[in-house]
């Protein structure tokens, strides 16, 4: 099983999409095992997005970022990485496929509504930087013979 790191943008928050979005990842059959809704600090944005810190819209990212709340959360299943990124579409909502959460939700680059890790390293980076080990919760999901052959 792998988990991956999962936040609802704060456009996604403000737009009442949280709702839509774990919906999604429940449906599918991804189990929740950590989940928080908080105000990141600029510094945090920072840290998150370090790979980015010399494209000319890093600044304005993480100053957006951090402006409101967001709802990050940690989901785990089978190749899960891959399949979130499926699930989310490309990072500009305008090239991404009717029925992916940025193709069915948004439009803007600058306001993709989620973050979802794009591999299985940096999740493990993602979730250390943003989950401390007692904010999991240990739980079966009951129908997991259903899900899984
Ligand atoms: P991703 O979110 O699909 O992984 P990344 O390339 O990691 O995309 O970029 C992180 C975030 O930075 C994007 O989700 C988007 O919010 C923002 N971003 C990426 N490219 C641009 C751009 O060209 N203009 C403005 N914002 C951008
Ligand atoms: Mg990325």
């Amino acid at each position: 099983m792998e988990r991956t790191f999962v936040a609802v943008k704060p456009d996604g928050v403000q737009r009442g999409l949280c709702g839509e979005i774990i919906k999604r990842f429940e449906h599918r059959g991804f189990k929740l095992v950590a989940a928080k809704f908080l105000q990141a600090s600029e510094e945090h944005m920072k840290k998150h997005y370090l790979d980015l810190k010399d494209m000319p819209f890093y600044a304005g990212l993480c100053k957006y970022m951090s402006s409101g709340p967001v709802f990050a959360m940690v989901w785990e299943g089978q190749d899960i990485v891959k399949l979130t990124r499926m699930m989310l579409g490309e990072t500009n909502p305008a090239e991404s496929k009717p029925g992916s959460i940025r193709g069915d939700l948004c439009i803007n680059i600058g306001r993709n509504i989620i973050h979802g890790s794009d591999t299985l390293q940096n999740a493990k980076t993602e979730i250390d930087l943003w989950f401390k080990a007692e904010e999991f919760v240990n739980y079966e999901q009951v129908f997991k013979p259903f899900l899984y052959e």
